[in-house]
């Protein structure tokens, strides 16, 4: 039985476990399947809700791996946190060969920074049972900072999702995550009007989730480097809260618990 990441109570928070050599904030750290083990382990003990693993890093510019080394990074650890632990295992991928074996190694859940563009990808999923996180780029890591502009950019998302999701929704896929892509070809205007109004995304019937961590909005606004957002990204993802996210996918676990223990107390006052 797969495991799902529960939506509609607590918020959930999913921790970024990174095997690369070269993620935006923590490229290098967990490359060996040890050290990765033990990240695993250390983000649910500090509560983590679900594991994210991701195994090419989709920061602006990035050319991406081949489906061989990405697999090569993925299989051992994904095999290894499964036999751990008993938190659902979600794999951050957009390669449907990838998909379909982490699938069959246990992934739970398949986290698509493409949204389930390709019919290879829906193809991978369907019968699968494992849930989908749907989540908007505009292009691709290679180029989506290049200028991305929106006319409306809250009703091109939705639309987006809206579309997705029929698709998913014809191949048997139901069990739905949306994430608007915070960074994915967006200005840091386009990420504030998405943050605040996340609710417009919840009318569509299915859990949001968001990822704020270390990004470099954060930076923009603030002039701080990467290894010292996790104030911006506690601000982000309580205000993303506030604003009606479900899940948040975060570095920082053990902080972010804390925060949103506090928030959504005062929240539910
Ligand atoms: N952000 C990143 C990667 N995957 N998936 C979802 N659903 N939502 C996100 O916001 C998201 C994501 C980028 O962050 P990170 O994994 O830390 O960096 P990198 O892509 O450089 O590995």
């Amino acid at each position: 039985m797969r495991k799902k990441i529960k939506a509609g109570g607590k918020t959930a928070v999913g921790g970024v476990l990174n095997v690369t050599p070269d993620s935006f904030s923590d490229g290098g750290k967990y490359l060996s399947p040890g050290a990765a083990l033990k990240r695993a382990v250390e983000l649910a003990r500090e509560g983590a809700d679900f594991v994210d693993i991701g195994a090419e890093s989709s920061r602006p510019g990035s050319a991406g791996v081949d489906e061989e080394e990405e697999l090569r990074r993925l299989i051992p650890v994904l095999k290894a946190v499964k036999k751990k632990l008993d938190i659902p295992v979600s794999v951050d991928t957009r390669k449907p060969g990838v998909a379909r074996i982490c699938l069959e190694n246990g992934a739970d859940i398949i986290n698509d920074i493409s949204g389930f563009s390709s019919p290879a990808m829906i193809s991978a999923l369907a019968g699968s049972g494992a849930q989908v996180v749907v989540m908007h780029m505009k292009g691709d890591p290679g180029n989506m900072q290049e200028n991305p502009f929106y006319e409306d950019v809250m009703a091109e998302i939705a639309g987006f999702f809206e579309e997705r999701c029929l698709e998913l929704k014809k191949a048997g896929i139901g069990d739905i995550i949306l994430d608007p892509g915070i960074g994915f070809g967006k200005r840091v205007e386009d990420n504030l009007i998405i943050l605040k109004n996340l609710f417009g995304f919840k009318k569509l019937g299915y859990p949001v989730m968001v990822g704020t961590s270390r990004k470099s909005f954060i930076g923009k606004l603030t002039g701080v480097p990467v290894g010292g957002r996790l104030p911006g990204t506690v601000a982000s993802c309580v205000l993303a809260v506030a604003a009606g996210a479900d899940i948040v996918r975060v570095h920082d676990v053990k902080e972010l618990k804390q925060a949103l223990a506090v928030a959504e107390a005062i929240l539910a006052s």
